[in-house]
């Protein structure tokens, strides 16, 4: 299972050396990985998108990514649930936050679009951490724009496909419907993970199902379990282009209470780990992790589970690129 076989041409540089640098001193990248500006190539870029307009309730989520990039200190380079060291198969670097304007969310949105298109354009997979998740919709549009309509696995309490509020269309519960509007998704491979919680009304599930959704619920998870789960999942997505998209509240407010819109009954965190650990292989072009709100925290308990969520995203892209390197 250890897919490093040919190693990278030059080899990655990796997260500070926690044996001789305490973990908590310096400043915080994620994971302690070097800065892009510091590493000739990335390959995996993790960004932050500090934006929280869009959001219908607590905002917060502006602060999220530093949130993550704090919590994330504590992640050690060998992943043995996925049996990878994530760092050292591909260059994963820091790209820093993306400066959007918080009164204007069209341009925010434009931003997010040409910034994550910069960086896809240098060759690097994006590992976003928003961020609220009207952000989404702007980096499906640039990945959609290099590898074509992908599919979407999407965990997350709700389903994000209401259409608008207060007559706003870009708001953070409606990127996926302008997604599907845009012809930017593979209507084919589209779920929705952990959903629950109360709606507007039925009409909320007809109108998501019309688009392409299938919905596995938390309940779901809990009563089929994670394999079963993980294998209909996997099933739809196949080996087209995939984008994981991971809103916190997807977790249990037990497990992630700072975010913007908690719902009871939801994934645990090892729920949702042993998920996107079961996705290995798959052709994960980019993901986020959105929703992080630390005001509502305590004991970073919600931070530290969105960085390992980053974390076994990263490892999962790293291990694709580490194979298709030694396919070539
Ligand atoms: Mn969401």
């Amino acid at each position: 299972m250890n897919d490093r076989i040919t190693p990278p041409a030059e080899a990655p540089r990796g997260p500070v050396d926690s044996s001789r640098v305490p973990r908590y001193a310096g400043p915080a990248t994620f994971a302690r990985l070097p800065r892009t500006d510091e590493v000739a190539r990335t390959e995996v870029a993790v960004v932050g998108v500090p934006f929280d307009t869009g959001v219908s309730y607590r905002p917060g989520a502006r602060f999220g990514g530093n949130a993550i990039r704090e919590a994330s200190r504590l992640l050690r380079p060998y992943n043995p649930a996925q049996d990878a060291s994530p760092f050292a198969l591909a260059q994963v670097a820091d790209a820093g936050d993306i400066a959007v304007n918080p009164f204007d969310i069209a341009e925010a949105v434009e931003t997010v679009q040409h910034e994550a298109g910069r960086l896809l354009d240098s060759g690097a997979r994006l590992m976003t951490l928003g961020g609220d998740h009207t952000v989404a919709l702007p980096l499906l549009r640039a990945v959609a724009e290099r590898h074509g309509p992908v599919a979407l696995l999407h965990f997350d309490a709700h389903l994000d496909t209401w259409d608008t509020y207060f007559g706003a269309a870009y708001t953070h519960g409606t990127p996926f419907r302008r997604a599907v509007e845009e012809g930017i998704l593979d209507t084919s491979a589209l779920s929705h993970v952990g959903t629950r919680g109360p709606l507007y009304g039925k009409r909320d599930l007809t109108d998501d199902a019309k688009m392409g959704f299938g919905i596995v619920t938390a309940a779901d998870v809990m009563r089929r379990g994670v394999d079963e789960v993980t294998d209909q999942l996997r099933q739809r997505i196949g080996d087209r282009p995939l984008y994981v998209s991971v809103d916190i509240d997807v977790l249990d407010p037990a497990h992630a209470p700072g975010t913007g819109t908690p719902e009871a009954g939801g994934l645990t965190s090892r729920e949702l780990l042993e998920i996107l650990r079961g996705l290995a292989g798959c052709r994960l072009v980019s993901a986020d992790v959105v929703e992080v709100a630390p005001v509502y925290d305590h004991a970073e308990i919600t931070a530290v589970a969105a960085s390992h969520t980053a974390y076994e995203l990263t490892t999962l892209m790293t291990r694709r690129i580490a194979a298709d390197r030694d396919a070539d």
